[in-house]
């Protein structure tokens, strides 16, 4: 017998919720179904009868809604797909492999090489794109689809962060959450189909969603990568001053004389913000190690 595996579904009146819980079903035994549903009475109705633990959400937004089954779910290995049955779910077993295989603690499905046609616009794509590098150079992982709705994670990677709040950003907010603990995120390749059934329930918000990540990611490197930040700017302001000082210098090696005073100290302080600038990164940067460490014990 394999581990015991948690499955939610988040779904706002999803009609293909009904045949997806059949298909988890077919495809991994035993596992845990928990739907957090936002939905009517009727639909609720129907939902308890296919004997899932069906949670009625009280709060808004996707990413509480898959928070909320999480911290239900018993499995030891836990998984999250969308109830408009667009993902692949294949990606959960392989999801499953991986983490048993303990090559990573996260898995996200990438939907990116395998689109049906009309299944994402071309904003999204280039959004999504953006957004998956950010957090792939941020942190040192190899992502290509950082908004996916599939996903794979470890039980005690998903315990470490049972108890943050959601931010609006939908299953970004597990992979920025656990990739900033140190945890190891990486992907599967799934097939991504368009919605046969109903309609968005996130379209409004997708540009919201886009910037919330952006800035989340963003928080990250001003907090994680100190020395990055301000030490990029600290050698920028430092090559700058030295741009505007060696005028200064050539006329002094040319004719002897030193004129050009007001250039001179405008050098001399770009060299020395610069240089603070350096030292501040520096300083976070021993100090952000100390907090990593910390949070680790
Ligand atoms: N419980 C709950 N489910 C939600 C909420 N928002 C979205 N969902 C569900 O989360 C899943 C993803 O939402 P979608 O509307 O498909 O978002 P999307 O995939 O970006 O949009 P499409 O490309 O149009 O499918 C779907 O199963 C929705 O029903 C919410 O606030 N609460
Ligand atoms: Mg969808």
């Amino acid at each position: 017998m394999g581990p015991k595996i948690s499955v939610v579904i988040p779904t706002i009146e999803e009609e293909s919720v009904f045949g997806l819980i059949r298909r988890i079903r077919k495809l991994l035994g035993n596992v845990e179904i928990i739907v957090v549903d936002k939905s009517g009475e009727a639909y609720y109705k129907r939902l308890k009868a296919t004997g899932a633990v069906v949670i009625r959400q009280k709060d808004r937004g996707v990413e509480n809604a898959v928070m909320q089954g999480l911290r239900h779910a018993h499995g030891e290995i836990l998984a999250s797909t969308d109830g408009d049955d667009t993902h692949d779910i294949s990606g959960i077993a392989a999801g499953v492999r991986l983490v048993q295989e303990g090559k990573a603690e996260l898995v996200l499905g990438n939907r990116m090489h395998h689109l049906e046609e009309g299944s994402m616009n071309g904003y999204l794509r280039f959004g999504n794109a953006m957004l998956s590098k950010m957090f792939s150079t941020f942190y040192k992982a190899h992502i290509d689809d950082v908004l996916t709705g599939l996903f794979v994670v470890k039980r005690e990677a998903f315990d470490s962060i049972r108890d943050v709040d959601p931010y609006r950003a939908g299953i970004a907010f597990f992979a920025i959450e656990l990739a900033r603990r140190g945890y190891r995120v990486r992907q599967v390749d799934i097939k991504y189909y368009k919605r046969r059934q109903g309609e968005s329930k996130l379209t409004r918000s997708k540009l919201a969603y886009g910037i919330n990540v952006a800035s989340h990611l963003m928080r990250q490197l001003r907090d994680y990568s100190p020395l990055l930040v301000f030490g990029g700017i600290g050698v920028l302001v430092i090559i700058a001053g030295l741009v505007v000082g060696v005028g200064v210098l050539l006329q002094y090696l040319h004719s002897g004389t030193f004129t050009l005073t007001g250039r001179a100290l405008l050098a001399f302080l770009l060299v020395v913000v610069g240089f603070l600038f350096f030292v501040a990164g520096l300083i976070l940067d021993v100090l952000v190690e100390i907090e990593k460490k910390l949070m680790k014990m």
